[in-house]
């Protein structure tokens, strides 16, 4: 296969070319410098993409949801996109064949492109390749991506709060409210969806996450003053509450555009983005500059305290300088 170099392939990707796409992911996803070059060349073309973010505990229906979003929007002649995203693998795990195997409905339709991405040794992981792999997809001309992430953790949350509209999943009678609290869900949420609403418990999961909102509100919580996540209930495996989802994103879009909130959001990403990565580079320079050996030497003067911290960043430090 000859090897398309990266502005080849922008223009292909812009002239509707789906492998095209799927190649540029391919280099934003294993990093390095043909990523860099794929980040510059996408950067000043995109910018129209809204982003959506769907997040919540492992099957918690998040994929189900997700392809029911699809479904409508595609019904209304939009394209769309779907990043799933899981921090966890380092490889598509079993969770992801079962994604792919129901989002391949969409297969025969170039109207919806969905792809999975794990962790794969990008320089500041997921949480750098991500808005990478969104910048993509935005300069190929997608309206709007929906970005899937796998669990609760820091990262899965980070990511999915990246989002222009970040969408929590829940379930009834998991004692979800009370995760949502402690993992500072209720912070990055800007819509709620009470999943599996065929279940018992409905009624009581939504009492007690609403319970939990207004209590993060009344704590103080600036977010919340300006936006409350609406919370809707849905059975993805039933179609049920679908519109409603869609509707809520909606809301909160024209919430978020009308009110600057949007600009703010997004210049704070980048600002995150920036210092991230001129971190990771500083890191790896000081590694280059100072050697392992240094680093371990500096590590056991610690130790036995004949030195501290502070005085062995300031080490490391003046090597940078030179
Ligand atoms: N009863 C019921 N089952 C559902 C509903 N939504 C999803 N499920 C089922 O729950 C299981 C998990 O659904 P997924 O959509 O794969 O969940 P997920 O959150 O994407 O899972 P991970 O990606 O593995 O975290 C599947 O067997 C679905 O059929 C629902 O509304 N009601
Ligand atoms: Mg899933």
């Amino acid at each position: 296969v000859r090897r398309a170099n990266p502005e080849e392939l922008v223009a292909s990707a812009r002239g509707g070319d789906r492998l095209a796409v799927a190649r540029l992911l391919s280099l934003a996803e294993r990093g390095g410098a043909p990523a860099v070059e794929v980040g510059r060349l996408v950067y000043p073309l995109g910018g129209r993409a809204y982003t959506v973010g769907i997040t919540g505990a492992p099957g918690a229906g998040k994929s189900t949801l997700t392809d029911r979003l699809l479904q409508r929007v595609r019904a209304r002649g939009e394209e769309v996109a779907v990043l799933a995203i899981d921090p966890s693998s380092p490889k598509s795990g079993g969770a992801f064949l079962g994604d792919r195997v129901r989002m391949q409905d969409h297969a025969t339709d170039g109207g919806v492109f969905v792809r999975s991405m794990a962790s794969r040794g990008h320089l500041g992981g997921l949480s750098l390749a991500t808005p990478e792999a969104i910048r993509v997809l935005d300069a190929a001309g997608f309206p709007l991506v929906f970005v899937e992430t796998v669990g609760v953790g820091q990262v899965e949350i980070e990511i999915a709060g990246a989002a222009d509209t970040t969408v929590v999943v829940m379930n009834p009678g998991w004692g979800d409210s009370i995760q949502a609290n402690k993992a500072g869900l209720i912070e990055v949420a800007d819509v709620f969806v009470i999943n599996r609403a065929d279940r018992p418990g409905v009624e009581e999961a939504r009492r007690d996450l609403q319970w939990a909102i207004d209590q993060t509100a009344a704590d103080g919580d600036a977010g919340l003053a300006e936006w409350k996540p609406p919370i809707v209930l849905a059975s993805a495996t039933q179609g049920q509450g679908i519109d409603e989802v869609l509707a809520a994103i909606a809301d909160h879009r024209s919430h978020v555009e009308g009110n600057g909130e949007l600009e703010r959001r997004r210049a704070e990403r980048l600002g995150d983005e920036l210092e991230e990565i001129v971190v990771r580079r500083l890191e790896r320079r000081a590694h280059e500059l100072v050697g392992d050996q240094r680093f371990d030497r500096l590590r056991t003067d610690m130790l036995e305290r004949r030195t501290d911290p502070y005085s062995a960043a300031e080490e490391v430090l003046a090597a940078l300088e030179k």
